[in-house]
């Protein structure tokens, strides 16, 4: 938990979010400003601050991975869906606790701008 880290303290319930999903070590909530019908953020609990970090400890990543796809199943993405990280400057990256966003609900074309 880092105090500074506004994921980290919506992981503790400090800063309200709309729950989508949670296990013991991820939290799946909606953007606060969808891209797309369904745009939800995958974080997991421990901090990491991008990509790369977590995928410096596989467990995690491979949480982080198995709640997008069952955010995927909760939000009835059937006909697909695009699981996006953004990573540093060049990336678009604006908040640096590592999250997955699951985007999808209509066709989002060759790619999300
Ligand atoms: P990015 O990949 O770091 O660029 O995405 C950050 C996302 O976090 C972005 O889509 C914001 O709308 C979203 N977000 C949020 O859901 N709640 C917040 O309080 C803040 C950002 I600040």
């Amino acid at each position: 938990m880092e105090n500074s880290c506004l994921f980290c303290r919506i992981v503790a319930g400090e800063i309200p979010a709309s729950i989508v999903h949670r296990t013991g070590t991820t939290v799946a909530f909606r953007d606060i400003d969808p891209k797309a019908p369904t745009h939800v953020l995958v974080i997991p609990v421990a901090h990491h601050a991008n990509v790369v970090e977590l995928a410096a400890d596989p467990a995690a990543a491979a949480d982080v991975l198995a709640t997008a796809a069952r955010v995927a199943e909760i939000e009835g993405l059937d006909d697909g869906f695009r699981v996006i990280f953004n990573t540093g400057a060049h990336g678009g990256q604006e908040v640096f606790h590592v999250h997955a966003h699951v985007v999808g609900g209509a066709p989002l074309g060759p790619m999300l701008a």
